[in-house]
Order: structure tokens, then sequence, then C-alpha cells
């Protein structure tokens, strides 16, 4: 079955002044359709196609003849989570109970977690994601980067919020002030209702 590219989950203009119309429309319509069409195209006659995107995207990306593929797909993979990270006056320390416990045990708190999380996102050289994920095997939260469209999921590891960190996710809202861009998502835009419910689905196991 072809992937197609998801409805955003809100209005273009939803997000502004911390994401405008502008990007979304760039980065919804053109970028994430891009992945979309050419992940289509290139995984036309791999054997992967009656897949699941996950296990799609984990095949590609444990086989080093796919890099292609695998950069369509998990670049798929992960903007359908990411537009689902982000909601109107999101952010902020307003996290769920059990979510927010499991922050504070395993990362130190929201506080810590906020900067760990901007910083890793700061400094990923180039395009790539910073993530909060969960290791399949232990259950603890770890903050991790990965380059271009890497992600937790390739490394044994099921993602619960991740921020592209791609420049055209913030060059037209804040020129080449990454940081800035890291400080508003995290404060003024993360879904922490869609990171709660990723988080009690529990550890995902995909079979390479
Ligand atoms: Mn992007």
């Amino acid at each position: 079955m072809a992937f197609t590219l998801p409805e955003l989950p809100y209005a273009y203009d939803s997000l502004a002044p911390y994401m405008s119309a502008e990007t979304l429309e760039y980065h919804h319509d053109k970028h994430h359709q891009a992945y979309v069409d050419k992940g289509n195209e290139l995984i036309a006659g791999t054997g992967l196609e009656g897949l699941s995107l996950e296990e799609a995207m984990v095949k590609a990306y444990k086989d080093p003849a796919k890099a292609g593929l695998f950069n369509q797909l998990g670049q798929h993979y992960n903007h359908i989570h990411f537009w689902n990270w982000m909601k109107r006056d999101g952010g902020g320390k307003a996290l769920p109970g059990a979510l927010d416990k499991k922050i504070t045990e395993d990362l130190g708190g929201f506080d810590a977690f906020r900067a760990d999380f901007i910083k890793k996102g700061i400094g990923q050289f180039g395009s790539g994601w910073a993530w909060l994920a969960q290791d399949s095997a232990s259950g603890k939260l770890e903050i991790i980067g990965t380059p271009n469209g890497e992600n937790p999921l390739v490394n044994g590891k099921t993602p619960l919020l991740g921020c592209d960190v791609w420049e055209h996710s913030y060059y037209i809202d804040y020129r080449n002030a990454r940081p800035k861009y890291l400080e508003a998502w995290v404060d003024h835009l993360v879904n922490w209702d869609y990171v709660a419910e990723l988080f009690e689905k529990g550890p995902l196991k995909i079979a390479a």
C-alpha cells in the first residue's frame, strides 16, 4: 500500500507566532510530500512494499544498499509524529502525572529535561532531530540526537518526542537562531498529551 501524506491535525495558522503558516505550508505540503513521493518511488520492487512503515523503515536502515529509501521512510515516519508533537498553546511544564514522574526519575526533572533536550538540538551538527526516547529494553528515558532522517526506533528505542532541527523547520521564522526555535518549541508548542499517549502504549519493538 502506498504511503500518503497525512493532513495536519490543526489549521496552518494555529501555531503562530511560534511556527508560522508559511513554515507549515512549505514543511508539510512540500517537504513531507516529497518524502512520501520519493519513498513510494524508491520502495517499488524492493520487496518491502507490503510491510508497515515502521518495519520497512527499520529493514531499509539495516541494509546499506537501501540508504536512499531509508532517508525517505525515516523522514516520513518522523514527520507523521512531528505534526502531532505540536499543538496551539502547548509546551511548558504541564505534563501528565505518570510521564512527569518518569522524567523526574530518569532525567532529573522537567528543568533538566528541558535544558538537555534544547542542548541536544543545538548540538546536532547539520540536519537532524532531538529526541526524548525510551530504551525499549531497559525502559529508561534518554535524550538523544540523530542525524538526517534517523530516529530512535532504528536503534531499538521508542520515540516519545522529537523536534525537527533541519533548517526548513525554523529558517523562515527564526533565520539561523536554532536555540530560539528550540526554546519556543519546548515552551509553547509541545503536545504533551500525545507524548503521554505514546508513553502509555509502552516500548515499541520492530523486527529488523
Ligand atoms: Mn522536516
